[in-house]
């Protein structure tokens, strides 16, 4: 996972025991700056200035912070994204007065990437601890995505947290989804509400919350058929689901892989409906790890949960610290 951004990242914050590492910018150092014995040493990114006499290697502040754009960019962090990453680094770095190493330039940057993805995860959604009974949730997404798994995994995480669940199988548009969500809920012991193929979507959602009620249910789970924009019919589709069984919560499936597109996805979605959160699936099989800073920054919603492998296990509440420590450590 993240193993390309890791890498990079790895690389560039390595520190060469028994070299002093400065910034060349910083005032305090300016006889190291003018010293003739310092040259060029050609090491990757970034590039290092070494005084072989003291044995001091120099970091040009305007390299790293080119190398650091270029990570991210390279990275699935949009080009928007990225600059607004710089910038606040570049700010944050000008004011410190002191010997600037790598250690600082990491701290800052990991500063930075968390502001703004803190910035637009609003944490006060906590889907275990709801106060409404049933709580409705809908999930909405391109073909493909992860939604049913996602409902699947969702379903066991609060079934393993005493909640009682029940998934409306509302997508009768795709042949054979239908089965491939009842399997899931028998996997997992949960009941799945099912009508006929090619029924009415926004009728088995509202069947399941009937259901939920009559048996003080805690949580009903909207599966939907997957969409692009382009499907008129399902968009429409998605908005009667959405009229009818009006959720508490409406969350967008978006996969990982697809990288930079995922912010084109989000867009097209709402412009056709309102969602109040994602969930970012297959980061397992992302090796770029950029798509979290660009939806953060971009699409301005939170990310809710992740989705981290195709185990029921494998879906994970987003939390900023475990990625920032997983993008960083080697
Ligand atoms: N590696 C990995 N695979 C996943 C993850 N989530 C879902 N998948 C896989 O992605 C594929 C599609 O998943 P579905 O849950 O069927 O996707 P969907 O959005 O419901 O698809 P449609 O109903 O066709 O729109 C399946 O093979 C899943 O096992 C994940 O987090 N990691
Ligand atoms: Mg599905």
């Amino acid at each position: 996972m993240f193993d390309k951004i890791k890498k990079k990242f790895s690389e560039m914050f390595s520190n060469d025991e028994g070299n002093e590492k400065i910034d060349e910018n910083s005032t305090e150092n300016e006889g190291i700056k003018n010293s003739e014995n310092i040259y060029h040493e050609n090491k990757g990114a970034p590039k290092i200035r070494e005084g072989n006499e003291r044995n001091i290697r120099v970091i040009k502040r305007d390299e790293i912070e080119d190398s650091i754009e270029q990570i991210l960019l390279e990275s699935d962090v949009t080009f928007d994204a990225t600059e607004t990453i710089v910038t606040s680094l570049k700010n944050n770095l000008g004011k410190i007065k002191r010997k600037m190493d790598y250690d600082i330039i990491e701290e800052q940057l990991k500063m930075v990437i968390k502001n703004l993805i803190n910035k637009n995860n609003d944490n006060s959604i906590d889907i275990l601890n709801v106060d409404k009974k049933p709580y409705i949730i809908l999930f909405l997404g391109i073909n493909g995505t992860g939604k049913t798994t996602t409902i699947a995994k969702m379903a066991y995480l609060l079934k393993n947290n005493s909640k009682k669940v029940v998934i409306s199988a509302s997508d009768t548009f795709r042949a054979g989804a239908i089965e491939q969500l009842s399997i899931l809920g028998d996997n997992i012991g949960v009941e799945v509400i099912k009508h006929d193929f090619k029924s009415d979507p926004a009728s088995v959602a509202y069947d399941s919350i009937d259901h939920a009620k009559a048996r003080h249910m805690d949580y009903v789970l909207i599966d939907s058929a997957g969409r692009m924009n382009t499907n008129k019919n399902l968009l429409d589709e998605m908005k009667k689901i959405k009229r009818v069984a009006k959720p508490d919560l409406t969350l967008l499936v978006l996969d990982a892989m697809i990288g930079q597109d995922v912010i084109e996805q989000a867009n097209t979605f709402s412009k056709e409906i309102n969602y109040d959160g994602v969930i970012l699936t297959k980061l397992d099989t992302d090796a770029k790890g950029g798509a979290i800073i660009s939806i953060s920054t971009e699409i301005k919603k939170p990310i809710l949960f992740i989705g981290t492998g195709q185990n029921m296990e494998d879906l994970m509440k987003f939390d900023v610290s475990w990625y920032l420590n997983k993008i960083f450590s080697s």
